[in-house]
């Protein structure tokens, strides 16, 4: 019995690291080198809060909410930011194709980002940050990194 439980157990453990999943010290020294830390007033640590609470920091993340999709480690929506399977002419803010939101190279979900805040919501665009990071101490997310 021990044996099936170690074995379902690091089957899904195989499955739950298949692409990429960040670490924040990782997500941190990138949010800082590519100027995201900061962006519009906000901190690495909003951010990877953020990421925390809409990803798991798992770049694969993909969420299917019927007539668009969440994609990758923000969780970015594909109604407005990045083109999948949708009808052409939709709107495409990030110039971008939404699998794109899915690899290892999030430089592009960072751009992406970028575009988002910059919209009328700002950060509250995401949903988690309202929710688990707004007026919070988010000092674990950077401490040691
Ligand atoms: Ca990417």
């Amino acid at each position: 019995m021990k044996v099936i439980l170690c074995l379902a157990l690091l089957t899904c453990l195989i499955f739950r690291t298949e692409g990429k999943k960040y670490n924040r010290c990782e997500l941190y020294k990138m949010f800082k080198n590519t100027g995201l830390a900061g962006y519009h007033g906000h901190s690495a640590a909003d951010w990877i809060c953020v990421a925390k609470h809409e990803s798991d920091y798992t770049s694969t993340k993909k969420t299917n909410h019927g007539t668009s999709q969440d994609y990758g480690i923000f969780q970015i929506n594909s109604k407005h930011w990045c083109k999948d399977e949708k009808p052409a002419g939709s709107p495409n803010g990030c110039k971008m194709r939404c699998k794109n939101l899915l690899d290892e190279n999030i430089h592009d979900d960072i751009e992406c980002a970028k575009k988002v805040i910059e919209g009328p919501s700002g950060i509250s665009a995401w949903p988690s940050w309202e929710k688990y990071c707004k007026g919070k101490d988010l000092s674990k997310y950077t401490k040691g990194c």
